[in-house]
């Protein structure tokens, strides 16, 4: 029996619930799933049961909580599966570096341009600021690409963290239809593409909730 709970919002919109069951699902750990919808009444009283924040993704491993998606990649990575982050030590400082700047930043794009994975909204949400967003993380990934990427079509060649810290924004460049170069398109491609993320998108495709305007 799996020893780790992970505890996620709804597929279809959950964002930051999408990194950690991403990264370990490419890591092939095993894990049980626990999904709350959002945006219910009993939401928040559901989310507390488990996580000390009152949001998801919140990973139980037997009598311990790690909270937060980032701790909860690392917490994973140091355990069970050290290749989630590249071995050089250069190249995992530059992962961790974009992991960080993803977590913590593109505030813009993510009140403009919620995900949601099985909707199409071609261009909504695009502004300045949103431009500014985008142009950033096109340019980090061209950056990794470059030095980092010649052993595979990702971010750091395999996947790391740092690609599943990014799937959320594939996913809206998907369903917005951003426009982009093609160094940018054949990331999204190879992200979108993944085993697991292609699972992750069928079940948000079978969910039944619907959340207008949910800003996550
Ligand atoms: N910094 C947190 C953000 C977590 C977060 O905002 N989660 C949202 C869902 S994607 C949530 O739980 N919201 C609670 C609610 O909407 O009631 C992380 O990285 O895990």
């Amino acid at each position: 029996m799996t020893q780790l709970t992970l505890i996620i919002g709804n597929k279809n919109y959950s964002s930051w619930s999408m990194r950690p069951w991403l990264a370990m699902k490419q890591a092939g750990i095993d894990f049980a799933e626990v999904r709350i919808p959002l945006d219910m009444p009993t939401t928040y009283e559901e989310i507390r049961r488990y996580s000390p924040s009152g949001k998801v993704p919140v990973l139980q491993d037997g009598n311990l909580t790690v909270w937060d998606s980032l701790a909860i990649c690392e917490y994973v990575a140091e355990c069970f599966a050290p290749n989630l982050w590249p071995e050089d030590r250069i190249a995992k400082a530059v992962a961790r570096s974009i992991s960080a700047e993803m977590h913590s930043g593109f505030a813009n794009l993510r009140q403009n341009m919620p995900m949601n994975c099985r909707a199409r909204l071609c261009f909504l949400g695009i502004n300045l600021a949103v431009q500014a967003d985008i142009d950033r993380i096109t340019s980090i990934w061209h950056n990794c690409r470059e030095k980092f990427g010649s052993g595979g079509d990702l971010l750091f060649g395999n996947f790391t963290i740092a690609d599943a810290m990014f799937a959320p924004i594939v996913s809206r460049f998907v369903t917005y239809e951003v426009k982009l170069d093609s160094v940018a398109q054949a990331y999204v491609e190879a992200v979108w593409n993944l085993p697991m993320m292609q699972e992750w998108i069928m079940a948000a495709n079978f969910e039944s909730e619907s959340i207008p305007n949910l800003k996550l």
